[in-house]
């Protein structure tokens, strides 16, 4: 690919080609794979807007519509590269092998929370896939994978670090410092924009006056590519190629998958206000999901009694995971928020946890003693 981006009349599409058409690297069991983490992120996604509506979790935030983008990308790489996200890449964790338990816990906020709470639902870490913690603070994730994809080359590790962010995103300095800092270092880092047309009420119209976000790549000095965000294929592909050229040592590259967030931006939002029904009409039609399905359907690699199973089973096992996220009861005890910053807690900060603990029990708390 020549560098610099290619200005495309319409982005990079496969799966309405003909299978044998399509040259890649997948078998019906990779396939397979993908459509079931697709299914399972769904079913749990639905799952939790339910229990945040009930009251019985705090904040959700749904990836609707985006499930082919983040689960094709994590597709394309090794176990041992790194992820950093953001909040709309639940799938890579399960894809991982990271049970829905583990994630529900971290949406309770419970005692069995890996983090202990101490972040909002959605923003998951699992160090033991290298799944990065994801930040609030948008673009945060931008800089740190390209601090990791700088480590990795200067130790000769042959990882990648992927990093992805919404088209808003695009405007914070992380983007600039991240994209000048990967390409000039020339370091095995991918880039994936996820423009969901969307940055909570703001359109993409108004976050760039681009062409594109993918030509954003040209100024920077890298290959900048446009994909159907919603084809779980071409994402594959295009991430793939974008890996063989970052562990050949040719450097970044940066993916946008052109999508749209069939959702709320969060369970405090109300699209309604700012986005015209008929948007979500059209993109209805190009549900990520159900373009795969057609595909798997068309090719005879899976049947619709399977399919269903497949949904069945993901029901089963998310409704399971809350049964038993609930029986993990309460959230963590209030005086460990003070704990693992310091190897020992400073007197100052035990100071003030007495002083937070004699609050709890003069005002008969959750979690005095
Ligand atoms: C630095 C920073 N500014 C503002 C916010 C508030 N905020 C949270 S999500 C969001 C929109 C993000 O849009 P985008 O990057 O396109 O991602 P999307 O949510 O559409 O996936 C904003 C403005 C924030 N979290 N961090």
């Amino acid at each position: 690919m020549s560098q610099g981006p290619k200005r495309m009349a319409e982005p990079l599409t496969l799966l309405e080609s003909k299978k044998k058409d399509l040259g890649l690297d997948l078998s019906d069991t990779d396939l397979k794979r993908l459509h079931t983490t697709m299914v399972r992120i769904r079913k749990m996604d639905e799952k939790l807007i339910l229990l945040q509506r009930q009251g019985r979790i705090g904040f959700y935030l749904s990836c609707l519509g985006q499930e082919a983008c983040h689960i094709g990308a994590a597709y394309a790489l090794n176990e041992d590269d790194w992820l950093f996200p953001h909040y709309r890449n639940p799938g890579t964790p399960l894809l991982r092998g990271v049970s829905m338990l583990r994630m529900v816990n971290q949406c309770f906020g419970n005692v069995a929370d890996e983090i202990k709470g101490r972040q909002m639902p959605v923003h998951y870490s699992f160090k033991d896939i290298n799944f990065f913690s994801i930040s609030s603070p948008l673009g945060t994730q931008i800089v740190q994978a390209a601090g990791a994809a700088y480590a990795m080359k200067l130790r000769g590790t042959k990882q990648v670090a992927m990093t992805s962010f919404g088209d808003g995103s695009s405007s914070e300095i992380d983007f600039h410092s991240g994209l000048n800092m990967a390409a000039v270092t020339k370091s095995p880092c991918i880039f994936m924009l996820e423009n969901n047309q969307w940055a909570i009420s703001v359109p993409t119209a108004k976050q760039s006056a681009s062409e594109s976000y993918a030509i954003k790549a040209a100024a920077y000095g890298m290959p900048g590519i446009q994909v159907d965000g919603n084809d779980i294929l071409a994402v594959y592909k295009v991430t793939a190629d974008a890996v063989e050229r970052a562990r050949n040592g040719e450097g970044p590259t940066l993916i946008e998958l052109v999508t749209f967030r069939m959702s709320a931006h969060s369970t405090s939002d109300d699209p309604s206000r700012y986005c015209p029904p008929e948007e979500f009409t059209k993109w209805a039609a190009k549900d990520p999901l159900k373009r795969f399905e057609a595909y798997l359907l068309r090719n005879k690699v899976l049947t619709q009694a399977e399919m269903d199973a497949v949904a069945k089973a993901a029901v089963i096992e998310v409704d399971s995971a809350v049964r038993e996220a609930e029986k993990n009861g309460p959230m963590p005890p209030p005086e460990t928020m003070f704990e693992d910053v310091y190897e020992n807690i400073p007197d100052i900060l035990k100071d003030q946890q007495a002083a937070m603990m004699k609050d709890y029990r003069e005002h008969g708390l959750p979690g005095a003693h």
